[in-house]
């Protein structure tokens, strides 16, 4: 059935790969996207699929703006709310958390009444859906030298003002869930990797600055742990999970690829020596710089419930979503060089 979607955030790295992936897999579904527009988006990023549908519809502005908010639920007849729109960068949150609060909890707030408002008057607050899109940072850190992963029943612990005002609005969707009967789903996710991220993340800071011939930031040991999901598989557990999941649960999603900073690293220098043999040899711009303040040590998520409760599993062999990814940042940036 046709259903019209609410995506917040879509001009960012994942929910813009989303809007791509949903476009193509439910062409019939409106698609309604809110996006502040912040550093970190770019409506570039969704403009490639959706510039000649008339099933997509774009609003500049912000999530915290319970005016706008409500305009668009009185507007638009909204089946569910994908919830993505966040300061997503741990980086900036350590040097000035003002704006995660307001646009990661605030925003949350306003999304969630606006959804329950609307919904609780004609009477489908139990059916219409809102899917918090979480983070795995939520749960806090593992140490090294266990095998230790995070489940849907680990206490959330975050560590960082990002994560705690990723855990806050995850706290704030799980309450109206509990108080007013609505339907709400949370899924977390480890790391994602692919197409269209903003260049202050690690991966397309290695392959940016790789092809400049700049030094290779790397934090502290470089022994940090994260596990890479590809996007795209991110997407279609999101897919998944907005359908079929229950509602009121929540459910971890993980790309089994757990890798130190460093093997990362190397393996994209290695790819980029395949691609620019004609360039310098990339590991030599490999540089040690001060550790983040309270850098998370290790990540990685057990994602059991999901593959056995609705068949999820990635599907990309991390090598291959690596090569694809720097391939694309190649192009991109032999399009418009750095
Ligand atoms: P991103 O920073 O690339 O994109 C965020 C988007 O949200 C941007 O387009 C920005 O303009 C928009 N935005 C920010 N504040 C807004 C506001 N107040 N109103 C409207 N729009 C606003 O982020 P991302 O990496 O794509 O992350 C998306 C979501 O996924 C976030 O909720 C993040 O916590 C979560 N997440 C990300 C990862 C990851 O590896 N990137 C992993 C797990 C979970
Ligand atoms: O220049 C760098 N050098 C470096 O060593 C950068 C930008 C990062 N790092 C390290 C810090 C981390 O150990 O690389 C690792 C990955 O860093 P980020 O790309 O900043 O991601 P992370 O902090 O792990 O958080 C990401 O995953 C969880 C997303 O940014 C979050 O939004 C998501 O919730």
């Amino acid at each position: 059935m046709s259903k019209s979607l609410l995506v917040t955030g879509g001009a960012g790295f994942i929910a813009s790969n989303f809007i791509h992936y949903m476009m193509q897999r439910h062409p019939d579904y409106q698609i309604i996207n809110i996006d502040k527009l912040t550093y970190a988006g770019s409506e570039a990023n969704v403009q490639e699929n959706t510039a000649s549908s008339g099933n997509y519809q774009f609003i500049k502005g912000d999530i915290a703006d319970e005016q706008l908010v409500n305009n668009i639920f009185t507007e638009y007849d909204i089946d569910g709310v994908i919830h993505f729109a966040a300061e997503s960068h741990v980086d900036r949150s350590i040097n000035d958390a003002k704006a995660f609060i307001e646009s990661n909890v605030l925003g949350t707030i306003v999304l969630l009444q606006a959804a329950r408002d609307t919904w609780e008057k004609t009477g489908e607050l139990s059916t219409r859906r809102f899917h918090q899109i979480s983070t795995d940072e939520v749960y806090g850190a593992l140490d090294l030298e266990t095998n230790e992963k995070f489940n849907e029943q680990t206490p959330y612990d975050p560590r960082n003002p990002y994560s705690a005002s990723k855990a806050g609005a995850d706290m704030l969707v799980k309450s109206f869930g509990q108080t007013y009967g609505m339907n709400v789903v949370t899924s977390s996710s480890s790391n994602n990797y692919g197409p269209r991220q903003h260049p202050e993340k690690l991966i397309p800071t290695i392959i940016s600055n790789a092809l400049q011939g700049k030094p290779i930031p790397l934090y502290g040991d470089g022994k940090n742990v994260r596990d890479w999901l590809y996007v795209e598989d991110h997407c279609r557990a999101i897919d998944l999970i907005f359908h079929e999941g229950k509602a009121l649960e929540k459910y971890n999603i993980g790309g089994g690829n757990e890798r130190t900073n460093n093997e990362l690293t190397r393996i994209i220098c290695d790819i980029l020596d395949h691609l620019k043999p004609e360039q310098h040899s990339h590991k030599s711009l490999i540089t040690y710089i001060g550790d983040r303040k309270g850098h998370d040590r290790r990540y990685a998520v057990d994602d059991s419930k999901i593959r056995n409760t609705l068949g999820w599993k990635p599907l990309t062999v991390f090598n291959n979503g690596l090569n694809k990814t720097v391939e694309w940042y190649v192009d991109q940036w032999e399009k418009a060089p750095l």
